[in-house]
């Protein structure tokens, strides 16, 4: 057992039949399915029927006993996984509608071309290997198609293959060929292909002297690009753009806005129904507070993209950090189509190391209200197209995979790639379900009742519970030991796994340095983005903007994101502000332990591989977060003046000793 099976290792051999009135690819990967998996009666006849119907999307389907209709191919394979998965679950089958919350359901891989992931901790893409190596091997076959297989199986219907820090050499038609033998593969398991592209590319390997959106030539490089694309991938879905950000080329080198950069793809990609995803990921170290930046630069464009255009904006407004409120973005840009871009890789949550299921962390983003459009207005329903009349609705999935046997690096990094698609398909599905289809379907036992399709008594108090109740924890308690309170982006130089509160080298811009975030000093620590600092405040809604500019009512989650705040405030617990930081250091490390006793409680139902693989990392998890709650509040001390409550464990580590652990680590990662 290595992890590979992910969360689709049930097999049946209870005889089934199934039929349906049409052949496809996809019709016949859903038959297979079935019969390869079905555990109900034995001797069962499934239909599977194309039908129309009012009330189903395109990929949504109905369920009825042994019968699943929809109005696409794809429709008919989510219905196939849904009924196996409430099977493999324990999970009744009631007649049903069940349709996607989202139109488009999309996997953002960071893979360079070289086979390198930009933020990967699971091993090299699975995607390239270097751009002298494209041939296409059986293995690759192969690979690709269990990784469609699997994001089939959890609603994922897109994926873009390559990285937002785009090489220009994905354009050229080697690659392109390679990326059309990847499509075919995707293709019948409903999945579409986009690229990420540099804006540069008509310079870079077109050989024109500009890149100008408005230049005619541009233009129709451009167009015949697009057309050289569809001409190998008829069905591909359209461009992601990283533009004028962190050093990425765009339309400003050129005088011009995002939105003359996007409409002019969009012109493109527009006569084959292709879209432009572009991201809203820009700041500058400009004196402005990095969190208000991309608001400011895109709200003034509202209105102004074409209805091929999707923003794609992160879920908070800084940068993936361990919690961040929502973006402000979400809901404000009325006139424009806005996805949530989410990371499933965990560049900033213990990366393939730390057990960390952000699937709470996504369920609080995607319910977190916006007020918009009044009460009820949700970053989930501002973006799912029930609010703003829009053409299409996507969210978006930074991948955590790679060429690792597991996929992901770490067992459980798998439950959110599993959580991702999840959430994607149906937005109010509560983070507990997940978890608890997750382990089933990953860690069940084989021994499941095929009657009753009841588990074990014992395995359910013993295994599921616990483990369950670890995973909905496990988020908390990482934001506990990282950054509690509203704490964000203090890691210690580019890793962006240690801690680094000092972190501050000489020339550095300071927009990439912690000192700049949590603003710590005699006074107090956090950032002031009131009416009286930055005014980040004023970007958000009322009645939110009032409530989180007041410091008796802005939620202590997100105390010191938008208050710079006395060390002795007294927090809602009674205790001082530092109190109340060394407490949830302390909560954190007290949690991990926890953790390491669940899993090692867990053992006789894991098999040795996993539970190793597992138990392990837990220990370093654990080591980690000592030391995250040692390396902070003995930093911030010197600037609090005041002891460690007495009854909380003592540092294990001293200053200096932290000090140099991460200057060697900066040394080595250079
Ligand atoms: C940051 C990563 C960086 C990415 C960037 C982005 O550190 O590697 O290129 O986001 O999203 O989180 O473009």
């Amino acid at each position: 057992e290595n992890g590979h099976k992910l969360w689709l290792r049930a097999n049946s051999t209870i005889p089934v039949e199934v039929r349906c009135s049409k052949k496809s690819p996809t019709i016949d990967i859903a038959i297979n399915e079935l019969k390869n998996g079905w555990q109900g009666k034995a001797g069962q006849l499934i239909e599977l029927k194309i039908v129309k119907d009012k009330l189903l999307k395109d990929d949504g389907f109905r369920i009825n006993g042994a019968t699943i209709q929809a109005k696409t191919d794809a429709g008919l394979l989510y219905g196939a996984f849904e009924i196996l998965r409430r099977q493999h679950a324990g999970e009744s089958i009631a007649e049903e509608i069940v349709n996607p919350s989202y139109n488009l359901r999309i996997l953002n891989h960071w893979d360079n071309l070289d086979g390198s992931v930009e933020r990967g901790y699971a091993g090299r893409s699975i995607f390239w290997r270097g751009i002298d190596s494209l041939e296409v091997t059986s293995g690759d076959l192969n690979l690709w198609k269990e990784y469609a297989r699997a994001n089939a199986s959890v609603g994922i219907n897109a994926t873009v293959l390559n990285n937002v820090n785009a090489s220009p050499s994905v354009l050229t038609t080697p690659v392109l060929e390679r990326a059309k033998a990847v499509a075919d593969v995707l293709r019948p398991c409903g999945i579409k292909t986009y690229l990420a592209v540099n804006f540069a590319s008509p310079e870079v390997i077109g050989g024109l002297e500009t890149a100008d959106p408005f230049d005619p030539a541009v233009k129709a490089w451009w167009k015949e690009k697009v057309k050289e694309i569809y001409t190998l991938i008829p069905d591909f879905g359209g461009f992601l753009v990283k533009a004028n950000s962190e050093g990425q080329p765009g339309p400003q080198n050129f005088g011009r806005n995002h939105a003359d950069g996007a409409n002019m793809m969009a012109e493109a990609l527009e006569p084959y129904n292709g879209i432009v995803m572009w991201r809203a990921f820009v700041y500058d170290p400009s004196d402005e507070d990095r969190a208000k930046q991309a608001y400011n630069e895109f709200m003034p464009l509202d209105g102004q993209f074409h209805d091929n255009v999707i923003i794609q904006v992160k879920n908070g407004p800084i940068d993936f950090q361990p919690r961040e409120p929502f973006s402000p973005l979400f809901g404000a840009m009325k006139k424009t189509t806005v996805m949530p871009e989410l990371q499933v890789t965990m560049e900033y949550h213990g990366q393939s190391v730390h057990l960390v299921f952000l699937a709470t962390m996504w369920e609080e983003f995607l319910k977190s209200e916006t007020w918009q459009e009044g009460a009820g207005s949700t970053v989930a329903r501002c973006t799912d197209g029930s609010i703003f009349n829009q053409k299409y609705s996507a969210i978006a999935g930074v991948a955590n995979i790679g060429l690792d046997t597991n996929w992901c690096g770490h067992d459980f990094a798998q439950a959110n790639w599993y959580a991702f698609g999840r959430q994607a398909w149906d937005h109010s599905i509560s983070s507990a379900q997940i978890a608890d289809e997750w382990l089933k379907l990953t860690f069940g036992p084989q021994n499941i009742d095929k009657e009753t399709s009841s588990y074990d008594l014992e395995w359910n108090l013993s295994f599921l519970q616990p483990v369950k109740q670890m995973m909905l924890n496990s988020h908390e308690a990482t934001v506990n030991y990282m950054m509690p309170l509203g704490l964000h982006h203090i890691f210690s130089a580019h890793a962006h796994y240690g801690p680094g509160p000092w972190w501050a080298p000489r020339g550095m811009r300071a927009d990439w340095t912690p000192p700049y975030y949590h603003q710590a000093d005699s006074l107090g620590i956090g950032f002031d983005r009131t009416a009286l600092g930055s005014d980040a405040i004023s970007q958000y809604h009322e009645p939110l903007a009032g409530q989180l500019a007041d410091l008796n009512t802005c939620p202590e989650a997100y105390l010191l994101w938008f208050h710079h705040v006395s060390w002795d405030h007294k927090m809602k617990s009674n205790r001082t502000l530092w109190n109340e930081l060394c407490y949830r250091y302390d909560e954190g490390v007290k949690q991990v332990r926890e953790f390491q006793r669940v899993w090692d409680k867990a053992e006789r139902f894991v098999d040795a591989e996993r539970f190793a693989a597992v138990q392990h990392k837990l220990t370093e998890q654990g080591m980690n977060a000592q030391e995250w709650k040692d390396a902070c509040l003995l930093y911030f001390q010197q600037f609090s003046k005041q002891p460690i409550p007495y009854e909380l464990e003592r540092p294990l580590f001293n200053l200096d000793e932290l000090l140099e652990r991460d200057r060697q680590r900066v040394r080595r990662s250079r």
